[in-house]
């Protein structure tokens, strides 16, 4: 990661710290579920969402500080919908980011509500907010990553949705499961910048489609049936990607985000090992 990227996410994770540290005095400090939400969401997670929302809204016009409680808010939605994907119930998986999944670590019900907790404590930053921007915020964040956002694009993925034949399915399935969150890290500055939001939005779920081919290459052995590497073959879904962050750069130009961080970004995402 770049030196520009890493100071923000240094200063993300102070920050994140800090808060976390202060409302986690209002139970017991050692609690169970306080540990569960600490592991989730301080065990080695790359911070691609909050740094996102932080390099776009300063592209318009906003400072680190003004956009954290919009970047927390989408970590926080992140990190519980990673500790649920790895239940029992729906991945199964023993090990994230080469540590146990927070229901190995703690059992499934305090993973479950450690999940609950995480995705309800998000909204709580939004409050933060200032109050003329707050509603379209909550709506937009309520959007992008519940019914009709990432929780709808996982329900397709486990194939109870409507069946996934085609690559247009394919690409619909990922724009709203991780297309969602990271649509809304452009969304969520624009609205607080008080920015017409389409467009960004449009891009925000490109961008989000981007990070889940580049996901798919990196996990291309493990024979996914909703993945990019399975439908278009290896080599394909590499030149698909390229193509795909060429047209990002563009419509970056034309939106007045191709600053040195926001191509760090993209760039970061092309080469990331994980
Ligand atoms: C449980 C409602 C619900 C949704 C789960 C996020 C998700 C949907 C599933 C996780 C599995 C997965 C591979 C999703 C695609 C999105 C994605 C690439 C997640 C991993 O994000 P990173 O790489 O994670 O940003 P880190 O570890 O860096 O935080």
């Amino acid at each position: 990661m770049s030196e520009l990227l890493k100071s923000d996410k240094d200063f993300f994770d102070h920050q994140l710290h800090l808060v976390m540290e202060a409302r986690s005095q209002s139970s017991p400090k050692v609690s169970p579920l306080n540990r569960a939400i600490t592991y989730s969401l301080f065990t080695g997670g790359k911070r691609f969402r909050p740094l996102l929302c932080i390099a776009a809204g300063e592209a318009m016009g906003l400072n680190r500080e003004q956009v954290f409680p919009v970047a927390a808010a989408v970590e926080l939605i992140h990190s519980y919908s990673l500790v649920h994907d790895d239940l029992p119930c729906l991945d199964n998986d023993t090990e994230r980011r080469g540590q146990p999944t927070t229901h190995i670590q703690f059992g499934e019900s305090l993973a479950l509500l450690a999940g609950d907790a995480l995705l309800t404590e998000a909204f709580a930053f939004l409050a933060d907010l200032p109050s003329s921007v707050i509603g379209s915020v909550v709506r937009s964040l309520v959007t992008n990553s519940g019914w009709m956002g990432m929780v709808q694009g996982q329900v397709l993925d486990i194939g109870e949705g409507a069946k996934v034949k085609t690559l247009d399915d394919l690409i619909h399935l990922h724009q709203l499961k991780t297309g969602g969150l990271i649509a809304f890290c452009l969304q969520g500055p624009a609205l607080l910048a008080d920015q017409s939001d389409v467009a960004f939005w449009e891009l925000g779920r490109d961008i989000g489609l981007a990070f889940q081919i580049k996901d798919d290459l990196l996990d291309a052995e493990d024979n996914d049936e909703m993945s990019f590497v399975k439908f278009l073959g290896f080599h394909e879904a590499e030149s698909y990607l390229e193509k795909l962050s060429h047209s990002i750069s563009d419509r970056m130009e034309d939106l007045g985000l191709n600053t040195d961080k926001m191509n760090a970004l993209i760039q970061f995402n092309l080469q990331r090992r994980q």
